[in-house]
């Protein structure tokens, strides 16, 4: 029996986007007040897809952290990045484009990103007075900026979750085939080497 792919990722993303609740709805089925939250428990499953294992882990982030160190922690090794912004608050969508992916590029050059678009129950019932990204907007900035994917959920209804954990699977296997693993994140080379199966 082959051991399981590992496949780390970091969640990036604006402050009060619902980061957070995302990792909590999908590895522990808990949506509520993050006061609730026991961060011992981390973030990490099993997962198969079209046959083959994997355990994704990886870790929750803080955009209001700024220190150098901190920050380059959260892309060591790392082989995806969920890279989120809400489809409620444009800022944080002009922020992945002025802020997010110049970090990315920085520190974790050629690492899949997987852009995730959070608040999605509020496409169908929108707040007042608040223009929504549009999915258009979203996938226009995929294709531009070469991301993997764009994908929306509400973590309210779990909606849309699995498919951003599978996406990220997928991208970091697609990678680790094409590049092996020593080129994880930063300061990667993109070796030769392949571990896979
Ligand atoms: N309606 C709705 N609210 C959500 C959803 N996801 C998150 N929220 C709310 O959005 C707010 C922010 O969520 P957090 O997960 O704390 O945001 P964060 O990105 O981790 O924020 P920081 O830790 O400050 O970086 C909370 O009040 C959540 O309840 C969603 O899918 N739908
Ligand atoms: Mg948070």
């Amino acid at each position: 029996m082959p051991e399981p792919i590992e496949v780390r990722f970091s969640c990036i993303g604006d402050s009060s986007i619902g980061k957070t609740v995302l990792l909590y709805a999908y590895f522990h089925d808990m949506y509520g007040p993050e006061s609730e939250y026991d961060e011992s428990l981390g973030f990490s499953t099993d997962l198969t897809l079209n046959g083959t294992k994997f355990l994704l882990y990886g870790q929750d982030s803080d955009a209001s952290v700024t220190n150098e160190i901190l920050r380059s922690d959260l892309y060591e090794k790392v082989d995806v990045i969920l890279l989120c912004f809400s489809i409620i608050d444009e800022k944080s969508f002009l922020n992945i484009e002025t802020r997010w992916i110049p970090e990315i590029t920085k520190l974790a050059k050629d690492v899949p990103v997987v852009l995730v678009g959070t608040h999605g129950d509020y496409r169908v019932d929108p707040p007042e007075d608040t223009t929504l990204v549009s999915k258009e907007q979203a996938e226009e900035l995929v294709t531009r900026l070469q991301l993997y994917k764009y994908l929306e959920c509400c973590t309210k209804t779990k909606e849309g979750l699995s498919d951003i954990f599978n996406a990220a699977a997928t991208a970091a296997h697609e990678r680790m085939l094409t590049k092996g693993r020593s080129g994880r994140g930063r300061g990667g080379d993109g070796g030769s080497s392949c571990e896979i199966m």
